[in-house]
């Protein structure tokens, strides 16, 4: 049976600096977490048209260039009025200098120019664990809320600034990491990776 043993060394197969600490915190100091980074695995190409065939595609390559099992997340905002974008291309929105400033702002040019005040958005966290040359499993989580501009907060990464989520009345930009720990996309989809592979 495919288990995650306590103690263990996982590769995150990330680059984005924002989701290392979230990762961490998220796997509860049971595990030893790398960077794909630290261990100089360049960044995949993501070539797949779904955030479970992007997480899968960046877990196997970091862990058939490591030999060592890797998690990755694909990850995105998904805003209703614009039928789901910019969702996988999320991260490609902020263009080459990772701009995110700009990828918020061309959120809400969108919302003008199609005159929308819908303002329900999601996020979605695929994470894919794969064994070097053998398994891989994925799962995916979601939370809900709704997007505010200007953008408010300093915290987080990415989009955080103008997503409000469902129960809440600040943004994951302002909400303590504890908070968006315990409620993110991210978080939802690590308690079925848990369930699946954890004791
Ligand atoms: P890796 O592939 O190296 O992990 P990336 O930034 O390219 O890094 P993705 O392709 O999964 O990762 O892009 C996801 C983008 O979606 C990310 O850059 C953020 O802008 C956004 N995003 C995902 N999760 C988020 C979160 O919790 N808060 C804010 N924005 C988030």
């Amino acid at each position: 049976m495919l288990k995650l043993v306590k103690g263990m060394r996982i590769v995150a197969a990330t680059h984005n600096p924002g989701k290392v600490p979230e990762i961490t915190a998220l796997l509860g100091g049971h595990y030893e977490v790398v960077t794909a980074g630290s261990l100089n695995i360049p960044e995949p190409e993501e070539t797949e048209g779904s955030f479970v065939g992007n997480a899968l595609l960046k877990a196997r390559h970091a862990a058939d260039l490591s030999g060592e099992v890797a998690l990755a997340d694909d990850s995105g905002l998904s805003v209703a009025a614009l039928d789901g974008a910019p969702g996988i291309f999320s991260a490609r929105w902020a263009g080459p200098e990772k701009d995110f400033a700009f990828a918020m702002r061309r959120v809400e040019e969108r919302l003008e120019e199609i005159r929308s005040d819908d303002r329900r958005a999601w996020f979605t966290s695929a994470l894919a664990v794969a064994w070097p040359h053998g398994p891989a499993v994925v799962v995916e989580g979601q939370v809900h809320g709704l997007l505010t501009f200007p953008p408010r907060g300093d915290r987080g990464f990415g989009y955080d600034p103008i997503f409000i989520p469902e129960g809440q009345t600040q943004t994951f930009g302002q909400l303590d990491p504890a908070v968006k720990d315990s409620l993110s996309h991210r978080a939802r989809a690590l308690e079925k990776l848990k369930a699946a592979l954890m004791d």
